[in-house]
C-alpha cells in the first residue's frame, strides 16, 4: 500500500488476520457480522506505523459509541492536568480553547468550569450529549479542513487545540493537518497525545492495533506529517498513560520556538531504531510468540479445572481474543463497569460482558487484566472488594500470573 500520509510505499509488518469492530458489544452477537482484515505496515520514508486497511468511520463512531473516558478516575485526572497546564497564564476574554475528539466532556469541563470559551468536537451523538450534560458546548462531527472551516464561521479559530488519543484514529492525516492549520490562530497550539510506538515496540502491546487506531505515531512520523502543511514540532513529553504515551505541541512555523524536547526524543526514536524496518519485523515475530504464550497459559489453567475469566471488555481485548483465538471455552466471561457494555458479548469471540459487581459474587480462579494499562488503579480498587483468593494474569509487558 502507499502511506497514508507522505504516499511512499509501506511494507507488510504483522497480519492479526480477519477482525470484527472492536467496540461492537451486541445484546445479538449473531448481528456482529461486519469484517475486516486487521494488519500493519510500516512506511519507511516517514517512520509511521499503519493499518494497511480500516472500516468506515460510521462503523465505529456513531450515536452507541461504548467507550466513556470519564470512567477510569485516573484519566479524568490526568486530563484535568493536560486542560489546565497548556492554558496561559493570562488570556483575554475571546481565548478560545477546542477539543478534537471531546469525548464525553472530561477534559473541556475543566476548561468549561473556569468560564473559558470552548468547543468539543466529537462524531458520536451519545458521548456529546453526556459532554453537554457537563455544561460543554459541543458539536457533533468528523474533524476535518472542511469542519474547521465551519466551526470558524459559527465560533472562531481557536488559540489552543487538544486532543487526546484520538487523531490516531483519523485515516486522512493530511486532510486533519490542513484542518487544523485552518482552525489554529497564528501564535496559538496544538496540544496532542496517544499511545507512544516506543512503548507499544518495547512492551509489545500489539493490542494498541485495532480497527479505531489506524496509526501509531512517534516523534518522527509526527514531524513529518505536520512539517508538510507549514506547522512544526514544538515539544514532546512523554506520559504513562495507557502504557506509554507521548505529548505533542504543534505550532505554526513562523510562530513556533522549539524546545530541546524535540531533539533529544527524535534521536532516541533513532537510538531504539524505530525509524528501522528490522525493528517492526521483529515486532511481528514478537506478537506471534506472545500470542503462543497467552494461549498456552490459558489452556493449561483449563486443563487444570480453573475458572478464568477476563477485567474490562477493552477495545483492545478484541484484538487479543480473536487474533488469540480465545473463546468462552477458555475465558467464561469478561467483567466491565461501562453500563452500555453489560449483557452484551465480545465482538467475534462471543463471551459474555457482565458487571464486576455479579463478578465479585462468584468469582473466578483467575482474572485476565485486558485494561492492562490501568492496573494500577484497578488492582488498588479491587483491592479488599475482590475475593483475595482471585490471581491476575497480565500478558502486557509480558504473559505472567502476577504474584
Ligand atoms: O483510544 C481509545 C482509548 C483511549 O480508549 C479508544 N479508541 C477506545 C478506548 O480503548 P479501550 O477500550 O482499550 O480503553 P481502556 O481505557 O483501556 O479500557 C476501557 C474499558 O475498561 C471500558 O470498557 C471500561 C473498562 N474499565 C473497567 O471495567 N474498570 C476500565 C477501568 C479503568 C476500570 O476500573
Amino acid at each position: 500500500m502507499n502511506c497514508r500520509s507522505c504516499f511512499s510505499e509501506t511494507v507488510p509488518i504483522v497480519d492479526f488476520g480477519k477482525m470484527p469492530i472492536a467496540n461492537n458489544f451486541l445484546k445479538n452477537p449473531a448481528l456482529d457480522t461486519y469484517r475486516f482484515n486487521l494488519a500493519a505496515e510500516f512506511c519507511e520514508t516517514c517512520s509511521l506505523l499503519q493499518l494497511s486497511e480500516q472500516p468506515d468511520p460510521e462503523l465505529m463512531f456513531h450515536d452507541h459509541y461504548a467507550f466513556f473516558t470519564g470512567l477510569s478516575t485516573f484519566m479524568a485526572k490526568h486530563f484535568k492536568e493536560m486542560a489546565l497546564t497548556n492554558l496561559p497564564l493570562t488570556y483575554s476574554q475571546d481565548f478560545m480553547v477546542s477539543e478534537i475528539g471531546c469525548n464525553d466532556g472530561t477534559l473541556l469541563s475543566s476548561i468549561a468550569d473556569l468560564g473559558i470559551r470552548h468547543l468539543g468536537i466529537d462524531p458520536s451523538q451519545n458521548v456529546v450529549e453526556s459532554a453537554r450534560s457537563k455544561g460543554v458546548t459541543a458539536e457533533v462531527a468528523f474533524f476535518s479542513e472542511l469542519t474547521a472551516r465551519e466551526m470558524i464561521k459559527k465560533y472562531s479559530q481557536a488559540d489552543l487545540i487538544l486532543a487526546a488519543n484520538v487523531i490516531c484514529h483519523i485515516p486522512d492525516i493530511n486532510d486533519f493537518a490542513r484542518g487544523i492549520k485552518t482552525f489554529l490562530k497564528q501564535d496559538g497550539k496544538f496540544v496532542f497525545e496517544e499511545p507512544y510506538i516506543g512503548s507499544m515496540i518495547e512492551k509489545v502491546s500489539y493490542d494498541q492495533l485495532y480497527d479505531e487506531h489506524v496509526f501509531i505515531f512517534g516523534a518522527l512520523s509526527v514531524q513529518s506529517i505536520f512539517n508538510k502543511h507549514g506547522l512544526t514540532l514544538v515539544a514532546c513529553e512523554p506520559q504513562v498513560t495507557h502504557g506509554g504515551s507521548m505529548r505533542y505541541t504543534i505550532m505554526h512555523k513562523d510562530a513556533a520556538v522549539i524546545s530541546e524536547s524535540v531533539g533529544k526524543i527524535l534521536l532516541q526514536e533513532k537510538e531504539l531504531g524505530l525509524d528501522n524496518i528490522e525493528t517492526y519485523l521483529n515486532f511481528g515475530e514478537n506478537c506471534a510468540i506472545r500470542k503462543n504464550e497467552l494461549v498456552q497459559l490459558l489452556k493449561h489453567l483449563n486443563q487444570k479445572g480453573r475458572k478464568v475469566a477476563g477485567y474490562a471488555a477493552t477495545s483492545k481485548s478484541t484484538t487479543v481474543l480473536n487474533f488469540c483465538n480465545i473463546d468462552s471455552s477458555l475465558i467464561s466471561y469478561i467483567s466491565d463497569s461501562t453500563k452500555e457494555k453489560i449483557g452484551t458479548f465480545t465482538p467475534g469471540s462471543n463471551i459474555p460482558v457482565i458487571s464486576h459487581e455479579e463478578m465479585r459474587l462468584n468469582p473466578p480462579d483467575y482474572l485476565v487484566l485486558f485494561a492492562w494499562n490501568h492496573e494500577n488503579e484497578i488492582l488498588a480498587k479491587e483491592s479488599g472488594v475482590l475475593d483475595s483468593n482471585v490471581k491476575w494474569i497480565r500478558f502486557v509487558p509480558k504473559v505472567e500470573i502476577v504474584q
